[in-house]
Formats: structure tokens, C-alpha cells, sequence
């Protein structure tokens, strides 16, 4: 059998020595380049030096080293294709069978305190990589191995059959691809956080994707799950992640859902507005002059839910908001800016997380710009569910009136209200408002008629009047039974998307029990 060839570069130089004599008595010549052929040499094994080998020095502090076609030819040219074979020889280049490589210590190095962009730039291997890609490559010529633990196996085999496996060569070209996948991905994380706002826009589309982890929570929905936030590498003005914490005991992971849910909520709103959120379902929502007014209101949809609620502030909570919130127990209060009254009110009650998070900049078009993601994402058994996210907002002007009865100006206000609310409330939605409030919330429930008649038990419950009420309904009535349910309650409009194999009959409820509808064309679910 033809004598084969190792080509060995390796900076982490742990069991090299031990393969490599294992390789020589083998009878495989040694290729190696500068430092390894060195350590090879002074164990007394016969190596030569790549650099001899290709007839071209080592330069530029070693940025080339292997980087010739006297190597690359030898790792890429196909044994079976005597096209190949012929150009080979014709420039004197030979075959290299085995490749072990591993690269420079990148990772270890960012990972090292103080470590500046310069030692991270040079500690970026370029040929080594090249190598490792062209072995793999041509897997089935050339076993490539990228790590130590790897070695015993070739040798084995080797020593067996003169030659490796298809089935090791494969598996070997696969591992080297995943190495040089992580290696790339380590300098690409690295390099990504080193942008800085100026450079963050120039290509906004080329932008690593990646997530880092701000925090290991105690556990997860339930005491015996771990669990850890991660955020993306560059987070949207304004979202969740961005908030800081002034006070109060470590956010858990059901915190950090319900305060999601509160905060895209109340983000939808221009006028103050407090949203009240347990269990990822609002339980009260209202828009007022002021934060303390949105606070009051949004409190009598259902005290008794609110009760350990998650609440979010689209405005400053000044004195006046806190005051009144603090007679109650809350887990997590959230806002743009906290006055120096309330943090003085917030002082004494040291478990209530205090999270400060900044509001987007009015203004913005993009998700991203709305503080909004682009995407969301659901795990399911060994799968991933990706969407756009549910980033519609309407407008008064896609609103189609069906009924004869034409809403009032404020009865189109109250319906955009409850609209907007019925997209944070998990399907089926519905939810009942009036006078910038939400009146009664009917969540998660299997049926939508269901969902109806317990958001009318609730404001019942709360002591208050749906007479008069604009109800939302997050996606159509299937059919009649609902509608009749809301205006046996009291409802005098109703917004919902329509599309309906039955929304004529829906409509004809609407006319007979005197109640003003509108068609949105758009659904919201939420599951
Ligand atoms: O600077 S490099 O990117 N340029 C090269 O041409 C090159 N070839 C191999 N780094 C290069 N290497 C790397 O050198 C290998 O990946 C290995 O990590 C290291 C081994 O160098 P030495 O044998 O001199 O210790």
C-alpha cells in the first residue's frame, strides 16, 4: 500500500505527540507546520516542516503558513478522477490523507478579562479552517480530525486496515463542519458586540440574529424547571429586555411573561394607560388623563384578580399613581420613568419589582423601531413554530360598519379601545369596555360563547354595568348564540373581524337586538 500522509497543525498541542509517533510507526509521513513541527522534531519523530514542503516560508507572522496550493491541492484533488490525479502531478503536488487540525484558541482568548479587539482579531485562524473545509470536503479521500478525542479511533482503524472507514470519515467530516460552524459563530457573536450604534446601521439586514443570556431565573413556570432569559444580541428600543431593575426581589420566569404581556399591551396606548395582567391575561386595562386615573379604573375591572398582578404604566407613575397602587399587593410594576415620590413609596415595600424600561421612540414604522418583535417563535415536540409576529394595529378608517345602526364617535372609541385590548387577551377573547375601561374580560376559554357569558359574570362580580357597553371578540362569532349573549348583558356595539360562514345571521342578531357592529377584516388569536 502507498505510504500515506499526515499533515499535522495544532495549537491546543495535548496527545499530539503520543498520535504522531502512533502515525510513524504506521509508516505515514509527517507534515507539520512551525511550532508543531518543532515539538514533533525534539520527540525525535521525523517531520517536515510545510514550509519546505510547499518551497514558500511561513510569513506575515504566520497569517500564511498553509495557505498554498501545494497543500490545498493535496487535500482537495479527488483520487478517482484522473483529471485530477494528472494535475497533481503535473505541479508536483502529493496527496495528504490525514488532517489533524485545531485552531487557534479564539474562544478562550475573548473569553480572557481585559482582552482587546487586536488579540481577538489575531487569534482569528484563516488557514487553519481552509484546511479543515478542504478535508472535509473531500471526505472520501481524506480523514480530517478537529479534536484529541478523536485520535484513538483512526489509529485503530489504521492499524486494522491500513485505512479509515467510509463511516469515520463521514462522521469526521461532519464534526469538522460543526467545529468551524462554532468557531465562526464565536467570532461572530464577538465582533457583533463590539457594534456600536453608529456602526449598527449600516447593513441592517447583515445582522447577527444570535441571542445572549442576561440572567439564570431561580425556575421556570414551576419550581422543578430551570430556566434563563436570553436576549437578542441587539434588542428593540423599548422592549421588555431593555428595562432595568430599581428594586425588589429577582424577576421569576412567570414575571417576565406576565410583564411581557402588560408591556406590549400598554405600549399600544397614546393616552395614559395602566394595564393590570395575571397570568398572561389582562385583568383590567384603562386609558385617563393620568396615570392615577388609568390605575383606579383599570382596578375596578376585577380587584379580586388584580390582587399579586403584574401592572404596566405607559406614563410616569408619580405620586399620586403609587399611592394608590401600593394598597395593593403587586409583584411587578413597570413604566418609563419612576417620580422621586413614588420610589419613596416603593422604598418600604422591598419585594415589589421595580422595572424602569424606556418607551420607544414615537414615531417608529419598523417593529423593530416599535419596540416589537419581528418574529415570534413557540417550541413544540422536537419543532419550532416561527410567524411575524401579531403586529396589527387598525385604524378607525379600516373599520366597516354591517349593522344599521352606525356607531357614535364615542362608541368608536370605545370599540378601538376594546379592540386593542382583545389582542392582549388569549383566545377566545372577549372583552367588554366602556369609558376608556375595561368592563369585563373573558379569556382563554374553549368556546367564545363561554368566554362571553364569564366576562359578564366578571363585571357583574366587580359591581358594574355592561349597559351600554362596545364588546370585542378577537376573532367572528360562529354563530348567533354569542352576539345574543353580549347584548343580553347590555352591549350597545360590538367590534369582531367578521368572515363567518354565518355572519349574516350574526348581522341580523345585531339589527334586531339594536346593537351597532363593526367588521375589522384582520383576527387577532393568541394562544
Ligand atoms: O494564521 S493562520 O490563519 N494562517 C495559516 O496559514 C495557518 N495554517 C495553520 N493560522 C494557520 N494555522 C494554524 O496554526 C492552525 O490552525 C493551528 O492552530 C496553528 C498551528 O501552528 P503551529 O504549528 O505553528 O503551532
Amino acid at each position: 500500500m502507498a505510504q500515506l500522509t499526515a499533515l499535522i497543525s495544532v495549537s491546543d498541542k495535548t496527545g499530539i505527540v503520543d498520535f504522531a509517533q502512533a502515525l510513524h510507526a504506521l509508516n505515514v509521513r509527517l507534515l507539520s507546520t512551525g511550532g508543531t513541527a518543532k515539538l514533533l522534531a525534539d520527540a525525535g519523530l521525523p517531520v517536515t516542516e510545510v514550509a519546505q514542503h510547499t518551497g514558500f516560508p511561513e510569513m506575515l507572522d504566520g497569517r500564511v503558513k498553509t495557505l498554498h496550493p501545494k497543500i490545498h491541492g493535496g487535500l482537495l484533488a479527488r483520487r478517482d478522477l484522473p483529471e485530477h490525479v494528472s494535475a497533481i502531478q503535473r505541479h508536483g503536488i502529493d496527496t495528504i490523507d490525514i488532517l489533524a487540525v485545531n485552531l487557534y484558541p479564539f474562544e478562550a482568548t475573548v473569553a480572557r478579562p481585559g482582552c482587546t479587539l487586536e488579540d481577538a482579531i489575531e487569534n482569528i485562524d484563516i488557514g487553519g479552517p481552509a484546511m479543515v473545509r478542504s478535508a472535509a470536503k473531500n471526505w472520501k479521500d481524506v480523514t480530517v480530525l478537529t479534536d484529541a478525542s478523536q485520535y484513538a479511533l483512526v489509529l485503530e482503524e489504521l492499524k486494522a486496515h491500513g485505512k479509515t472507514s467510509d463511516k469515520t470519515r463521514f462522521a469526521a467530516s461532519v464534526a469538522a463542519f460543526n467545529r468551524i460552524a462554532q468557531y465562526d459563530a464565536a467570532i461572530s457573536n464577538y465582533l457583533s458586540g463590539r457594534l456600536e450604534d453608529g456602526t449598527l446601521s449600516v447593513f441592517p439586514d447583515q445582522l447577527n440574529s444570535s441571542f445572549v443570556k442576561v440572567q439564570d431565573l431561580r425556575y421556570g413556570e414551576n419550581s422543578h424547571q430551570s430556566a434563563a432569559l436570553y436576549r437578542d444580541l441587539y434588542p428593540a428600543p423599548g422592549s421588555l429586555v431593555t428595562g432595568k431593575q430599581l428594586q425588589g426581589k429577582e424577576l421569576s420566569y412567570n414575571n417576565i411573561a406576565d410583564a411581557d404581556a402588560a408591556w406590549e399591551c400598554v405600549k399600544s396606548f397614546d393616552a395614559p394607560a395602566c394595564v393590570i395582567v395575571k397570568h398572561a391575561n389582562p385583568c383590567g386595562v384603562a386609558v385617563a388623563a393620568t396615570a392615577a386615573d388609568a390605575y383606579a379604573k383599570a382596578f375596578k375591572t376585577d380587584p379580586t384578580s388584580a390582587f399579586g398582578g403584574i401592572i404596566a404604566f405607559n406614563r410616569e407613575v408619580d405620586g399620586a399613581a403609587a399611592q394608590l397602587v401600593a394598597k395593593q399587593f403587586v409583584e411587578v410594576l413597570m413604566a418609563p420613568s419612576f417620580s422621586a415620590e413614588a420610589l419613596a413609596i416603593f422604598a418600604g415595600k422591598v419585594n415589589v419589582r421595580l422595572l424602569q424600561i424606556a418607551l420607544p421612540a414615537a414615531g417608529g414604522t419598523t417593529p423593530f423601531e416599535q419596540g416589537r418583535n419581528a418574529q415570534d417563535v413557540k417550541r413544540v415536540g422536537s419543532g419550532l413554530l416561527v410567524q411575524t409576529a401579531d403586529n396589527h394595529f387598525l385604524t378607525q378608517a379600516d373599520l366597516k360598519v354591517v349593522t344599521a345602526l352606525q356607531p357614535t364617535a364615542q362608541q368608536l372609541d370605545d370599540l378601538m379601545f376594546a379592540w386593542t385590548v382583545a389582542q392582549y387577551v388569549k383566545s377566545n377573547a372577549i372583552v367588554f369596555c366602556g369609558d376608556g375601561m375595561t368592563l369585563g374580560v373573558g379569556a382563554g376559554q374553549m368556546s367564545r360563547i363561554d368566554s362571553a357569558r364569564i366576562a359578564s359574570i366578571k363585571a357583574d362580580n366587580a359591581g358594574l354595568t355592561l349597559k351600554g357597553s362596545a364588546v370585542a371578540s378577537d376573532a367572528f362569532f360562529p354563530f348567533r348564540d354569542g352576539l345574543d349573549v353580549l347584548a343580553d348583558a347590555g352591549a350597545s356595539c360590538v367590534i369582531q373581524p367578521g368572515g363567518s360562514m354565518r355572519d349574516e345571521e350574526v348581522i341580523a342578531a345585531a339589527n334586531e337586538r339594536g346593537i351597532a357592529m363593526v367588521f375589522t377584516g384582520v383576527r387577532h388569536f393568541r394562544h
